[in-house]
C-alpha cells in the first residue's frame, strides 16, 4: 500500500529500516538472552539523527510529528521491541515538556534528548496506581524555592538509563488526580534511586526499573505547567504516546509475517511446500489483512493528531487497542505457522510473541483502552442528541 510519505517520511522509514537490519537483527537473540541494554543500538540512533525526529527544529530536531515517530518506531520494531520502546519511551518522557514545558525547560531539556545525548523516561505507574492512575501515592512538597519528592514508581521503562525523568506526584494530596502535578528530576540528584532491573517475559533488552525518591530536593522550577495539572498532562502524553504503541504494534506483527510467510514458502510437507495449503494460506492472509489495517489506523490517527486535532483521545485508544491486539495475535499465528520450530528459540517469532504481549498491557492495558473508546462514545452521543 502507498500512504503517500513525504520525501522526509520516506527517508526516516529507510534510516531506520537499515538500523534495524543491519545493527538489530544480528544481535536481538543475545540481547534478549542475556536482557542487555542495548546502548551501542541507541548511539546509532542518536548518530543517525533518529532523536531529533519529533522534536521542534528551534531545539536542534526534524520538527517531525507522531506520524514520522511512528515511522521510526515500526520499522524499529519489527526487528527487535526490546530495542524499539527504549527508543520510543525516550518521547513518552519528553511529550510533557513538549506539550506543556516552559520555554526555558524546552530549552534546557529538548536538545539532548534530539541529539540522543540523554535518554528520557516518564514516571506515572506506582505499585497501587496501574490502571487506576489517578491513585498515585508519591507526593511533592513545596519548600522555599524547591519541591521535596517522596515515593515509588513503578515499572519504568529506560528507568536507570535514561538522564531525564518527568514524574507525576501529588501535591495536594486532599485533591486526588486533581491534586497531582509534573516535575522533571534529573538522573543525578541527590535522594533519587533505582530499584532493581526487572526480569520479564519479553522485551528483555530495555531496562524497566523502580524509581525511588527519598527526600529528593529538586528546583521548584521543574513543575512543568502549573499545580494540579499533573492528572492532565500524563492523559494527553498518553494521547500523544499511544499511536507509538500501535506502531510497535504494527512493526512486531509485519516482522512476524515475514518470517512466517518465508518459511511457508520453504518448509514442505506432504511433497510440498506448506504455502500451497489453504489452511495456512488463510492464516497468513488474515495475519496480512489485520497487520495492514492496523497501519493503516495508525498513520490515519498519527496524521489527525499532528494536524492539532484537539480531541484525539478516542482515536489514539483505538490505535493502542487495535495495534496491540493486531500485534498478539499475528505473533501467535506466526508462531503456530512455523509449529515446533516456532516454539523454538532457533526462529525468532517465539521471541515475537514474547515481546508482544506487552502491547496489550503498557500504556494503559487494553481494557482501559476500550473504557477510553467508550466514555468517549457516551459523551459523543449525548452530545449529538441534545
Ligand atoms: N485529556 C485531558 N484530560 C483528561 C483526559 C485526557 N485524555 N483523560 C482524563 N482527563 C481529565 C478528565 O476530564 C478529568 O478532569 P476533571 O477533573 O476536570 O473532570 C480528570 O482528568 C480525571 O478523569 P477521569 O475521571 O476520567 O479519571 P479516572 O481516574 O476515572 O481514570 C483513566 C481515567 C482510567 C482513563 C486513566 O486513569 C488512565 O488512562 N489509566 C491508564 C493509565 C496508563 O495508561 N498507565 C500506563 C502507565 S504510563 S506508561
Amino acid at each position: 500500500m502507498d500512504y503517500f510519505l513525504t520525501e522526509e517520511q520516506q527517508e526516516i522509514r529507510e534510516i531506520a529500516r537499515q538500523i534495524a537490519e543491519e545493527k538489530i537483527v544480528p544481535v536481538r537473540e543475545e540481547l534478549d538472552e542475556k536482557e542487555e541494554f542495548p546502548a551501542e543500538i541507541m548511539n546509532v540512533c542518536a548518530q543517525s539523527d533518529l532523536f531529533a525526529v519529533p522534536i521542534p527544529e528551534e531545539y536542534g530536531g526534524l520538527g517531525g510529528g507522531v506520524m514520522e515517530m511512528s515511522l521510526a518506531v515500526e520499522e524499529l520494531s519489527k526487528a527487535c521491541l526490546g530495542v524499539s520502546v527504549t527508543y520510543a519511551a525516550t518521547f513518552l518522557g519528553s511529550y510533557p515538556i513538549l506539550l506543556f514545558g516552559s520555554d526555558d525547560q524546552k530549552a534546557k531539556y529538548l536538545p539532548d534528548i534530539a541529539t540522543g545525548e540523554k535518554l528520557g523516561a516518564f514516571g506515572l505507574t506506582e505499585a497501587n496506581a496501574g490502571s487506576d492512575a489517578g491513585g498515585i501515592r508519591t507526593t511533592a512538597v513545596k519548600d522555599g524555592d524547591s519541591y521535596i519528592l517522596n515515593g515509588t514508581k513503578q515499572w519504568i521503562t529506560n528507568g536507570g538509563e535514561a538522564e531525564i525523568y518527568t514524574v507525576i506526584a501529588l501535591t495536594d494530596r486532599s485533591r486526588g488526580p486533581r491534586g497531582a502535578s509534573a516535575f522533571i528530576v534529573e538522573k543525578d540528584t541527590p535522594g533519587f534511586s533505582f530499584g532493581k532491573k526487572e526480569k520479564k517475559m519479553g522485551i528483555r533488552a530495555s531496562a524497566t526499573r523502580e524509581l525511588v525518591f527519598e527526600d529528593c530536593r529538586i528546583p521548584a522550577e521543574n513543575l512543568i505547567s502549573k499545580e494540579g495539572m499533573g492528572f492532565m498532562v500524563a492523559m494527553k502524553t498518553l494521547d500523544m504516546s499511544r499511536p507509538g504503541i500501535a506502531a510497535q504494534g504494527v512493526g512486531i506483527a509485519q516482522g512476524a509475517l515475514d518470517v512466517a510467510v518465508n518459511y511457508a514458502r520453504e518448509r514442505r510437507q506432504f511433497g510440498q511446500p506448506i504455502i500451497g495449503f489453504q489452511a495456512v494460506q488463510h492464516m497468513l492472509a488474515d495475519m496480512a489483512t489485520k497487520t495492514e489495517a492496523a497501519r493503516a489506523l495508525t498513520y490515519a490517527v498519527a496524521r489527525y493528531i499532528d494536524s492539532d486535532a484537539k480531541e484525539v483521545s478516542k482515536v489514539s485508544a483505538m490505535t493502542k487497542l487495535f495495534g496491540a491486539d493486531v500485534a498478539m495475535e499475528v505473533t501467535t499465528n506466526a508462531v503456530q505457522v512455523l509449529g515446533g520450530y516456532g516454539y523454538m528459540r532457533e526462529y525468532p517469532v517465539e521471541k515475537m510473541m514474547r515481546d508482544a504481549k506487552i502491547l496489550q498491557i503498557y500504556e494503559g492495558t487494553n481494557q482501559i483502552q476500550r473504557n477510553v473508546i467508550g466514555a468517549a462514545l457516551i459523551k459523543e452521543y449525548a452530545q449529538k442528541k441534545s
